[in-house]
Parts: structure tokens; C-alpha cells; sequence
């Protein structure tokens, strides 16, 4: 019987089997991630409480929100998710150049050199003031309120005019833009325009201002030997980081306090009056600009979704396992950390959005957008509305989902836009129908 067994001579083959297996075998590999976007999926959760000290003590007062409560959440914020905020460095304007751009506006584009000497990180920046012919009786129409953004492609890629200058460095390939090897293109010149529809709010007296993210960070997971962070005395290296290294996001968000530093010294600009707002990832940047730096009047987060507005603990759409293993780059290496363990966390997005307290915030997302959760970045606005009532403020003023294309709001505002995932003029007007009226003209 036993010298009949195929078994030894099948042993050499099974032996490769085995070996092959163990080859190819990855120790890491696990089953891909599952993504909730059913609602009824959505277990119930406890959020951190906004209103307590380090020590859990309860804050009751602008003055507890200020000296207690709001230093303790911003150091677990740089902590645990995006990383130590570098340090302002000097700004210097380098080739100055104005024009006429859309609509009569006028154009001022500036190279601002972001450190000391000619090696130092540049940016360039794209900005668009009001026509003069805006009547000049209009009260504080001297001094613009000013919308800030940074963009994906590069600014000549957010309008056609063609004067717009072109980055030189590392562009994301895209399908809308043509890019395919990342190399900027003339023929990408304004072909995401549809998301900044800079006449249209120039004629309602704001000036806009745009930069390319890239110019600090270039959006890879190996961007950061190229960023600006070794000039500012951090790691290059990605296999030796800190568990609180600044992350792309903080990069970004310190490119937009440096572009603001430049921003306060021209005449056409109310220093006073300047609104941060950014897309998706950029969105999550904006909040992070807005949280670490007080001199933005105000916040819009688009479309932030996960890392941004959306709430973890509502495991809905976007994961922080997915996102810190897609874009590793993007927050600290702590964050990663969290993957798999939102009800431990000890923060949540509302604590996000309530840095920008009591200043106006807006929260935007698209009702097809399930990936960044409009819904949890409504109930992100909800749950950190405490923040602003300290302050003698309403929040949002309901606490009810509201239909698409119907803004609520009170010193926070938002809308849920019908559509997909995209940075829209109609988005932008609501905007500028908040800042209207939380920012009024010659306060
Ligand atoms: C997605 C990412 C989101 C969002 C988006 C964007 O791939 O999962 O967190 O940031 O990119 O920036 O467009």
C-alpha cells in the first residue's frame, strides 16, 4: 500500500508548490477594506467634549475656550494627526507683476520667496482685485475682503488669462488639465476654471487669490525631500520621521500663513477680511490654516471630507486606514496609528472645526460625495457649535440635515450642494453670501 502512494513522487512538485507560495507570500497582505456609505450601517458613537482642559476640567467661559481648552486640542491636533506647524519665516516679494485680467479685474502676480537667500522655497502667487470702476463711494471698497486659495494644477490652470505664469517644478498628472508627465502645460491654461469664477466675485467687491500647492509640497508619498520642509530644518527622509513630523497638510497650511504675511501689506487688501477656503484635500488644509492661524477672518472647508470636516467615528465613506495608506504623506505619522480605532481617538473632526471659534466658518459638501461623508460634516458642524455659543454665538441653528441647495447657518454655515464632488461657482457664491453678512464691510 504505502509503496504505492503517489505521495513520493509528487513530493518534489509539492515542494516547489511550497516554495513558490512562500515567495510571493506578502507578511502584510490583509483583506482590502470594506467601505460603509449606508447609513443605516452607522453605529452609534460618543464624541470627545469640546469643552474641557487637560486635566478634565470644564471650560465655561471665552476666556477657558482661549487659555485652556483651545491650546490643549490645537497640541493634540499637531500631535496625533497633521503635524507640527513649521515656523513663519521672512517673505519677499520677487517679480511683481500687474495687468488686466477677466472681467476688468486687476492682476498682481508676485514670486514670494519663503526664507533667506536665493536657495529658499518660492511660491507663486496669482491674485485679482476688484475693477476699478466699482463705484468708489461704496463703503471699504478701498480695501478688498479677500478670498485665499491654493490649487492642484498650477495657476495658470485656474483661469485662461493668458499672462498667468506656469510652474516649473512637479505638476499631478489629470485627466482635465492633460497632464501626463508631470510637466505644467500652456495647454492646461485655464482648464479648471470652472472652479474659481473670478469675475463673478470681483463683482461683488471681493479680490481672490490663488497659489499651487506643489510650490511647498508636491502631492507624492516621496514629495517631501522636494518640499520646503528640509529648509526649514525638518527630516527629508520619510524612514525616519518623527511620530509628529509635519505632514503635506501642514506644509500647505503654513504656504497659505506666508502668502497671508504678504497679503497684509498691500494697500487694495483688507488685512482684516481675509477668507481661507480650498477643495477636498485642500479643503482639510484650509480648516488646518484657519485652526493655526487667527489672522484668517474666516474658514471654508469644501468637500474636506475625511482628515477635514467628516466625523471618524461615524466610519462612513473615507477610513483613516485607507487614507494614511493612499496618501501617507498627508498627516503625521501618528495618524496612521488611529486606523481602525476612531472610538479610542482622542479628538474628532469637530474638534477641528471648532479652532476656527468664534470667527465664521463654512462647511460645504456635494450630496453625491458620499466619500467624504457629507452628512458627518454636517454633524461635525453641529457637535463643535458649543465652541461659538461660549463666545455668546449661534452654531449652525438647527441641528437637522437640510435639503440640497438649501444653506443653514448662523456663525457657522453650510450647504449640501445636489451633485458630485467639485469646487463650483454656485459654491462660491454661497460663500460670498456668508461672508457678506458675518464680515460686513467697514466693521
Ligand atoms: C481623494 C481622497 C480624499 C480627497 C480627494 C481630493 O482621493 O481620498 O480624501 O482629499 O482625494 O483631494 O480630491
Amino acid at each position: 500500500m504505502l509503496f504505492r502512494s503517489p505521495l513520493p513522487r509528487l513530493l518534489p512538485a509539492l515542494f516547489l508548490l511550497v516554495l513558490l507560495a512562500a515567495m510571493t507570500h506578502d507578511a502584510h497582505a490583509q483583506p482590502p477594506e470594506e467601505f460603509n456609505e449606508d447609513e443605516s450601517k452607522v453605529e452609534a458613537y460618543t464624541l470627545p467634549d469640546l469643552l474641557v482642559g487637560p486635566d478634565g476640567e470644564e471650560v465655561t467661559t471665552p476666556e477657558g475656550w482661549r487659555t485652556v481648552a483651545r491650546p490643549r486640542w490645537m497640541e493634540i491636533l499637531e500631535e496625533q494627526e497633521y503635524g507640527r506647524r513649521p515656523a513663519p519665516v521672512p517673505v519677499t516679494a520677487e517679480k511683481v507683476e500687474r495687468g488686466e485680467g477677466p472681467g476688468g479685474t486687476r492682476r498682481i502676480q508676485a514670486r514670494l520667496r519663503l526664507g533667506q537667500g536665493p536657495d529658499a522655497p518660492a511660491t507663486e502667487v496669482l491674485l485679482y482685485l476688484p475693477p476699478l470702476s466699482l463705484p468708489p463711494d461704496r463703503p471699504g471698497a478701498a480695501r478688498f475682503p479677500t478670498f485665499l486659495h491654493l490649487n492642484f494644477g498650477g495657476n495658470h490652470a485656474e483661469t485662461a488669462d493668458p499672462a498667468v505664469r506656469i510652474p516649473a517644478g512637479w505638476v499631478p498628472n489629470g485627466k482635465e488639465t492633460g497632464v501626463t508627465e508631470n510637466r505644467a502645460l500652456a495647454a492646461s491654461r485655464g482648464t479648471l476654471a470652472h472652479r474659481w469664477p473670478i469675475d463673478r466675485l470681483a463683482a461683488r467687491g471681493f479680490a481672490t487669490a490663488t497659489a499651487y500647492y506643489g510650490d511647498v509640497f508636491p502631492d507624492r508619498a516621496d514629495g517631501r525631500a522636494e518640499s520646503a520642509l528640509p529648509s526649514l530644518g525638518y527630516e527629508s527622509d520619510r524612514a525616519r520621521l518623527a511620530p509628529d513630523e509635519p505632514g503635506a497638510i501642514s506644509t500647505w497650511a503654513w504656504q497659505l500663513s506666508r502668502i497671508l504675511d504678504w497679503l497684509v501689506t498691500l494697500p487694495e487688501i483688507d488685512p482684516e477680511r481675509v477668507i481661507v477656503v480650498g477643495h477636498s484635500r485642500l479643503g482639510k488644509t484650509a480648516l488646518w490654516a484657519g485652526a493655526g492661524d487667527e489672522r484668517f477672518a474666516m474658514v471654508v472647508s469644501n468637500e474636506s471630507g475625511c482628515g477635514g470636516a467628516a466625523l471618524e467615528r461615524r466610519n462612513f465613506g473615507e477610513t483613516v486606514r485607507r487614507i494614511t495608506t493612499v496618501f501617507p504623506h498627508w498627516f503625521c505619522p501618528n495618524f496612521a496609528g488611529w486606523a481602525g480605532r476612531a472610538p479610542e481617538m482622542p479628538f474628532d473632526q469637530h474638534v477641528l472645526l471648532a479652532m476656527t471659534a468664534p470667527r465664521p466658518l463654512y462647511v460645504a459638501s456635494a450630496a453625491e460625495d458620499l466619500w467624504a461623508d457629507p452628512r458627518g460634516e454636517f454633524l461635525a458642524a453641529v457637535a463643535a457649535a458649543p465652541a461659538w455659543e461660549l463666545f455668546g454665538k449661534e452654531g449652525l441653528g438647527t441641528a437637522d440635515f437640510p435639503a440640497p441647495d438649501a444653506p443653514v447657518g448662523g456663525s457657522i454655515g453650510y450647504h449640501v450642494r445636489s451633485g458630485a464632488h467639485d469646487l463650483l461657482a454656485w459654491d462660491w457664491e454661497r460663500f460670498a453670501d456668508f461672508a457678506e453678512k458675518a464680515l460686513p464691510r467697514g466693521r
